[in-house]
């Protein structure tokens, strides 16, 4: 299927995928402005997609907020009222990509499917992921495949669900998996294999009230360990308002 005249918003927010080299730190740092990040990939102009881009952070992905996400919620909302658009790519940090798509998939209203993408390494070493997954996104946000889909995550030209995507490795480039699901597709030859069907999503009620209220609520999050003597639960005592406590096997404990 051609897709010659669809139209994608890509909104970039820095991560890996956006870094340069910085002779000030030996290391590298998110840099690269949306635009400039596409125009790195000269394949997608023989796509024919409009690419509607907006530089929303520049930011390694550890350092977004709940706020970013509401208003990249909301930022994401307004392309969509105000134009007509095929699908959105966002473009992060992998580090918090699959809470990042989560959030926003349980927000999303409507069926434009919104493609996560990064990169695992950065563009100043040899095979950079980059280009690769910049490419697949925007084919996987242009066509009809992933109508109603919610938040995927295209990341090593495999589509996973918002809902279970996990990075599941630190370095590997394929990294992302959807453990005890797979994933549900394969980007490939310009379209969007489906391996299953879509699955059910759960979509919030719109802003609400109580939605804005839970922001300035603090949960603390406790992962049990062996050896745990419970000692570390003492000390979110008076500080939060709620603890999840996340147990071993099927919820247990140390005695
Ligand atoms: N730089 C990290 C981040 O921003 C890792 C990455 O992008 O892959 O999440």
């Amino acid at each position: 299927m051609s897709l010659n005249g669809r139209t994608v918003a890509v909104f970039a927010l820095g991560g890996t995928i956006a870094t340069t080299a910085s002779p000030a730190t030996g290391g590298v740092v998110p840099a690269l402005s949306g635009k400039e990040l596409l125009g790195g990939v000269p394949q997608l102009s023989a796509l024919g997609v409009t690419l509607r881009i907006h530089d929303f952070r520049r930011v390694a992905s550890a350092s977004l907020t709940l706020s970013d996400l509401d208003a990249l919620h909301a930022a994401i909302a307004a392309e969509l009222d105000a134009e007509t658009v095929d699908g959105v790519v966002v473009v992060q940090g992998t580090d918090t990509i699959e809470e990042t798509a989560f959030h926003l998939d349980l927000l999303h209203q409507g069926d434009t499917p919104v493609v996560f993408t990064g990169a695992m390494r950065n563009p100043t070493l040899p095979g950079p992921d980059e280009p690769a997954n910049l490419y697949a996104a925007v084919i996987a946000a242009a066509g009809p495949w992933l109508r109603d889909a919610g938040c995927v995550v295209v990341l090593g030209d495999e589509v996973h669900a918002a809902r279970t995507v996990q990075k599941s490795h630190t370095l590997d480039t394929s990294a992302f998996t959807s453990p005890g699901a797979g994933p549900l597709g394969l980007v490939a030859d310009r379209k969007v294999r489906l391996h299953q069907r879509l699955p059910h999503r759960t979509v919030l009620p719109g802003n609400t009230e109580a939605q804005t209220n839970a922001r300035t609520v603090r949960v603390a999050l406790h992962t049990v360990t062996v050896g745990d003597d419970g000692t570390v639960l003492d000390l979110p005592d008076g500080r939060c308002e709620g603890l999840v406590v996340a147990a071993l096997g099927g919820g247990h404990v140390p005695e």
